[in-house]
């Protein structure tokens, strides 16, 4: 059995990672890969529960460490329940956010010791990275505006908007450092552009 491609979507508020993981989906099955859309937090019963707990705006204040560790946690239970199987199984697994996320919001936006995140990262996931990682990048003053108009805001949402600026510089840092993996895609732009460009990275796995 050839094992499936692990492709992670990352970048800040609203930039648009929901509206094309969809996309991509639709996309892999049009050329009939078997695809598992799945995000972080979360993907299964516990990670979900925990999930929960962290964008819950009226907990107790977490602090660092347990969101750190919560995060995590969630991700041990996703990779051996969900993931980990899929892959084995030639499926392609689509993620909504992954440990690039914890670089940013946490290492980045909470300036955590990016060593206790590789610590963690090698602990939890030994050999697994994402085949290829998609960063959506926008201002933040975009991506927070197209999240505003949801309506609610979970418990990282209410942050300032220097949190936010820092998380983009993280993810920023992040692709300089893993040019191979992570794929840069402006996103302050028409749908259409940002999907045409999206087309050109994914050609690239299916090749
Ligand atoms: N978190 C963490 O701290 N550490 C970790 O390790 C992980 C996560 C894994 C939950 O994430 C929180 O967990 C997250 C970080 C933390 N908190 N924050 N913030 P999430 O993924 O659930 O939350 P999110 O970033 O808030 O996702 P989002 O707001 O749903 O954004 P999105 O998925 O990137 O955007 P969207 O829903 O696809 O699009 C937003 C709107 O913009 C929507 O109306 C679209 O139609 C519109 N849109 C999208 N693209 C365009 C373009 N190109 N033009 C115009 N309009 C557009």
């Amino acid at each position: 059995m050839i094992r499936g491609k692990f492709i992670t979507l990352e970048g800040g508020e609203g930039v648009g990672k929901t509206t094309n993981l969809t996309f991509i989906r639709d996309y892999l099955q049009e050329h009939n890969i078997p695809v598992v859309v799945t995000r972080e937090p979360g993907g299964t019963v516990l990670a979900e529960k925990i999930r929960h707990l962290l964008l819950d705006k009226d907990s107790e204040i977490i602090s660092e460490q347990a969101e750190l560790l919560l995060i995590f946690a969630a991700r041990a239970q996703h990779i051996k329940h969900v993931i980990e199987p899929a892959l084995a199984q030639g499926e392609w697994v689509l993620c909504d956010r992954f440990t690039d996320a914890t670089y940013a919001y946490q290492g980045g936006g909470r300036n955590m010791r990016i060593s206790t995140i590789e610590w963690l990262e090698n602990l939890v996931q030994g050999n697994l990275r994402p085949d290829l990682t998609v960063l959506l990048d926008a201002p933040v003053e975009i991506g927070i505006e197209r999240a505003r108009e949801r309506g609610s805001f979970d418990r990282f949402e209410l942050e300032k908007i220097s949190f936010f600026e820092h998380v983009r510089r993280a993810y920023l840092l992040q692709a300089e450092l893993h040019p191979e993996r992570i794929k840069l895609i402006r996103a302050n732009r028409p749908l259409v552009d940002v999907q045409s460009a999206l087309i050109d990275v994914i050609r690239t796995l299916l090749r």
